[in-house]
């Protein structure tokens, strides 16, 4: 597989200018360098933003890996939530994956505009990892295939004209934050390209994932989930099943286990508590990706369909795509998103849909651990808090 030159080709050409235009649409949507909770909603930010200006730097503009701090590891117990009744599975339960039983629900999310308006979509019965995919998973997936991801590999002369031949180098972009507060209209603040960065290396090259087997794996770009997927004989989810799956059977609910952010004052999911980006208080007991599993499982058994890490779904991103489903008709079966993409923000750049937020949304901020909320990331840029999880057809 290879890079696309048409995307990173378009990264490197217009850098500046997406700055310029993410600057802009942050005014132009009623953003302000002091935002609130609800001006983050609102305007359609999310905490993805910048990466894509940050890649831009490729090589330029790489830095020393941020240091690494060590997790409180308050750890939460995963205690079980209330669980819907859901239909017995169609048959023997492959290895770490569970039934989703399939239907008809509402989707959408009054808090972006981007996932408005609620529309009824209905979707076929699948099998879904219980977790993310995690490092030592990917690691049995490298070892029988030899694969090198995205990341890993230097990006070429020809897809990146102009760029001094030092600064090919591959890498990846990585969360860096300041340690002081800064406006949050400046997404240079806290993303930065790294060289040596990948999932070996989630802070930088001297960072390991040595003890962080059970741990999301990062860096993924969406061809490097296309070939785990080949080989583990499963599919990357459609942007409406996973939320299908993320509400665990629950209608409307602002998160994928209820009513509430922190029910009876317990955390659970792994998101940003503090400042952003420059103060993070890791309440939950967690700086940057916890253990997958480490908070409560939704309704359907599933793990982590809030915060932690980003996860690629197969869905084209445009901004306005509910909109035309809703004028389609007034249900949508099995939709598999638009034909093409646009992201006003960051318009002739081709996004796919990430979906459940990171352990860097806050309600300061993005926000996206909500359930509905959508993320989007270029298909061949996977950072330190992107990874994914599969789905698998019934046979
Ligand atoms: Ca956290």
């Amino acid at each position: 597989m290879q890079v696309r030159p048409d995307s990173r080709t378009m990264t490197i050409g217009v850098g500046l200018s997406v700055c310029a235009l993410l600057m802009g649409a942050w005014y132009f949507l009623g953003g302000s360098p002091s935002a609130s909770a609800e001006d983050g909603m609102r305007s359609g930010i999310t905490c993805g933003m910048g990466i894509s200006a940050a890649k831009a730097g490729l090589g330029a503009a790489a830095v020393s890996e941020p240091p690494v701090a060590a997790d409180t590891q308050t750890a939460q117990p995963a205690t079980e939530s209330p669980r819907t009744k859901v239909p017995p599975p169609p048959g023997p339960v492959p290895e770490g994956m569970v039934w989703i039983p399939g239907g008809e629900f509402w989707m959408g999310a009054e808090e972006f505009p981007d996932a408005q308006p609620w529309h009824r979509v209905s979707v076929d019965g699948f099998w879904m990892d219980k977790t993310e995919v995690t490092n030592g998973q990917f690691a049995k997936f490298v070892k029988a295939t030899k694969y090198v991801t995205l990341a890993e590999r230097a990006p070429r002369a020809e897809d990146f004209p102009g760029a001094p031949p030092e600064n090919l180098v591959a890498g990846s972009v990585v969360f860096s934050p300041p340690d002081h507060a800064v406006k949050l209209n400046d997404h240079f603040q806290w993303w930065s390209y790294v060289k040596g960065a990948n999932w070996r290396h989630p802070e930088g090259p001297k960072s390991t994932i040595k003890d962080r087997g059970n741990y999301p794996v990062v860096h993924i770009a969406y061809d490097d989930a296309l070939a785990y997927a080949k080989w583990a004989g499963k599919r990357v989810p459609t942007e409406a099943e996973f939320e299908f799956a993320q509400r665990g059977g629950l209608e409307r609910k602002p998160y994928s286990w209820g009513d509430e952010l922190k029910p009876g004052g317990k955390f659970m999911a792994n998101t940003f508590q503090g400042h952003f980006p420059d103060k993070n208080t890791k309440e939950d007991g967690y700086e940057r990706a916890a253990p997958v599993a480490s908070f409560p499982p939704n309704s359907y058994g599933l793990y982590d369909m809030a915060g932690n890490v980003w996860e690629w779904t197969s869905d084209w991103y445009r901004h306005d795509y509910y909109k035309t489903l809703v004028a389609e008709g007034p249900l949508a079966h099995n939709p598999l998103g638009p034909v093409d993409s646009l992201d006003p923000s960051e318009p002739g750049v081709k996004k796919k849909v990430h979906r459940g937020g990171s352990f860097l949304c806050t309600d300061q901020y993005c926000a996206r651990y909500i359930a509905g909320g959508r993320g989007k990331g270029e298909p061949d840029t996977g950072t330190n808090h992107v990874g994914f999880r599969l789905v698998r057809d019934v046979r």
